[in-house]
């Protein structure tokens, strides 16, 4: 084929032109950055800003300033629930605040009195091919709820600027009250799997989306609040938050930028290690028929990335430490589950990998990320399609980046437009420079 051909001629002369530009001239400062940021996906530029979640390189997330054990110590409960309601999560996102049990509860009702997904919704995941995945399904399920934004409505009857934040939070707010139900429709559709009956009322988001994908069971449900709050938000970097930003930022209302965020949540190198780092747990455990020796789990490590693979679950562009996502899930299988043989492998995982990356060197980071046990306890509580988790990531994902979104709007940000230089630039700049 004539593309392919000339491409196959011409991308080694490139590779090995960039290549060499970044060896030599890495270093040389283009404005206020270098050639390898420029290059290399802009690692540790500081060109966002969100007031909403702050990620420190060596203690990790921070949610209006509050480290991840006191966001679970702070937040109000519901009765007889060791985890706190998510609906006071959004508040403290939002407000910045930590609210009281009757505003966390006030939040809740919101969402519980939004939950309704027209039938077209359903429709639209009706007619895909039964393999579909998971994450596939969910854009476009978000896609398809894009009927229901109020902010389009208003902007085409001529609203004012600084009133876009207010059908911004209405669509925020109807947006994630009626994620759960796609996602349980999803959960339905590629499993037969699902509790699709009407939500308990007495019950918070986070324990009815529990119930909806079919487990009643508190555990599960106190399970299902932390995940929810613990993938929330991680800053503004990372590819799901920064797409929903960028697109939100052309006035794309919050079910088109959600939309499009998910699509980068689906990425293997973002939330898809979810999904990924349980097949390979379970890739594991299969070889060695159970929990292997630390020698044998080794040599598995070594030959993954001999493969050419990353050990998926560890790693960050961030963090240098254990993410402490991490640290509050393994606690919890600690508590309930320890026993377990997947939540062991994982364990063990943790005490063997990051030596294995620090002795091959390549990884700034060789600690586990939030990816490296999530799946391990939804396994536990029988939620075992691992090609789902993506999705439950980006539920829970939509709390973040819609309340950015808010204040984007709120503050009046404008329309993101970063400028690119072509490579033959780079190089003269670096000769000019040394
Ligand atoms: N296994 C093997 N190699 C790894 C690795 C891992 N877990 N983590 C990093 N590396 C490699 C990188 O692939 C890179 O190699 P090349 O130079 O050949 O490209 C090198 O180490 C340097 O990478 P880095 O600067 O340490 O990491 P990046 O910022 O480029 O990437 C991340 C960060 C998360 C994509 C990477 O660590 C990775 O691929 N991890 C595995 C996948 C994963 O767990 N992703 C989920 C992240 C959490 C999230 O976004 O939700």
């Amino acid at each position: 084929m004539i593309l392919h051909d000339k491409l196959n001629e011409i991308v080694p002369v490139w590779r090995e032109r960039v290549r060499k530009l970044l060896k030599e001239h890495g270093n040389v400062k283009v404005n206020y950055f270098t050639i390898d940021q420029v290059y290399g996906g802009m690692r540790d530029v500081e060109v966002l800003v969100t007031d909403i979640s702050y990620v420190d390189p060596a203690t990790g997330i921070r949610f209006r300033g509050y480290t991840i054990p006191e966001v679970l110590d702070k937040l109000p409960k519901a009765d007889g629930a060791t985890m706190p309601y998510v609906g006071g999560l959004y508040y403290l996102l939002l407000t910045g605040e930590i609210p009281t049990t009757e505003q966390a509860r006030a939040v809740e009702a919101e969402w519980q009195a939004r939950a309704f997904v027209p039938v077209h919704v359903e429709n639209v995941l009706r007619v895909m091919p039964d393999e579909t995945h998971p994450m596939t399904l969910f854009a476009q399920g978000i896609l398809a709820l894009q009927t229901e934004s109020q902010f389009v409505k208003r902007y085409s009857a001529g609203m004012k600027k600084d009133e876009y934040w207010i059908p911004t939070l209405e669509d925020s707010l109807n947006l994630i009250a009626k994620l759960p139900v796609l996602a349980a429709m999803i959960y339905c559709k590629k499993y037969s799997k699902c509790e699709m009956g009407q939500a308990d009322p007495k019950l918070d988001w986070a324990g009815n989306f529990a119930r909806r994908l079919g487990i009643a069971n508190k555990e599960y449900e106190d399970l299902m609040r932390l995940y929810m709050i613990l993938h929330s938000d991680h800053e503004s970097g990372n590819v799901s938050a920064h797409t929903v930003h960028l697109v939100g930022s052309a006035l794309s209302d919050a079910y088109l930028a959600f939309a499009a965020g998910m699509n980068g949540l689906a990425g293997p190198l973002h939330g898809l290690a979810n999904q990924e780092c349980l097949g390979w747990l379970l890739s594991v455990r299969e070889r060695f028929g159970g929990v292997p020796t630390k020698e044998q789990l080794e040599q598995f490590a070594n030959e993954t990335l001999a493969a050419g693979k990353v050990i998926p679950g560890y790693g960050h562009a961030v963090l240098r430490t254990p993410d402490p996502r991490f640290v509050a899930q393994y606690e919890f299988g600690k508590k309930y589950f320890p026993e377990d043989e997947l939540f062991r492998l994982a364990e063990l995982v943790y005490q063997v990998v990051p030596g294995v990356l620090k002795a091959a060197g390549k990884a700034k980071n060789p600690w586990p990320n939030v990816d490296a046990i999530s799946g391990t306890l939804q396994y536990h509580y029988g939620v075992r399609e691992f090609d789902f988790y993506t999705v439950l990531f980006g539920v829970s994902r939509a709390l973040g980046v819609t309340a950015n979104l808010v204040w984007a709007r709120a503050l009046g940000l404008p329309i993101e437009r970063p400028k690119s230089l072509t490579t033959a630039m780079l190089e003269e700049i670096a000769k000019r420079e040394t």
